[in-house]
């Protein structure tokens, strides 16, 4: 069924370093994607605390939080039918090495410490994940003449 979603990404560190992250922005919007919130900053430990609270006492949690604090990151939210699971497919698995060729992970990356690309995983995280980078009043929801072509 076709449900129209808003989703948090976060084009992380290593993508911004290996200036990727308007590459990668693209392949959401050729996706056919909207870009409804857009903004560069670096996450602070709190805030990386509270985005990877589900992963907190994991083996990879500490290097995962140093890595996501060490340097710029774009964070947006998209919008579109079945945007989260659109988005999920589109960066591929976590795992850049068994990610699907044509995946962002799977063309760009090689490292699951290292893998480019965050994509919220459901309804509740999105908005969860939203609600951490973004006031309501940030997020523009709006129509495109070109939609009609990708969504009917
Ligand atoms: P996801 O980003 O595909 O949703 P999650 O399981 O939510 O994957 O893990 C969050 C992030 O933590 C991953 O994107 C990856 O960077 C990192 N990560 C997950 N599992 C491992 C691991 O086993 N070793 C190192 N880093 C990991
Ligand atoms: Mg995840």
């Amino acid at each position: 069924m076709t449900v129209t979603q808003q989703t948090l990404i976060i084009v992380k560190p290593d993508a911004v370093q290996r200036a990727l992250a308007g590459a990668i922005l693209s392949r959401f919007e050729a996706k056919g994607l909207r870009l409804a919130a857009l903004k560069l900053l670096q996450i602070d430990r709190p805030l990386a605390e509270r985005h990877y609270a589900v992963h907190q006492g994991k083996p990879f949690y500490e290097g995962l939080v140093q890595f996501i604090t060490s340097g710029p990151v774009v964070v947006g939210v998209l919008e579109g039918p079945n945007a989260i699971e659109a988005t999920r497919n589109l960066m591929g698995a976590t795992n850049p090495v068994t990610a699907a060729p044509g995946s962002i992970r799977g063309e760009f990356a090689l490292e699951i410490g290292q893998n480019l690309v965050h994509g919220s995983d459901a309804p509740e995280t999105a908005e969860y994940e939203i609600g951490l980078y973004f006031k309501p009043e940030d997020i523009v929801s709006y129509h495109r003449d070109v939609d009609r072509w990708v969504a009917e």
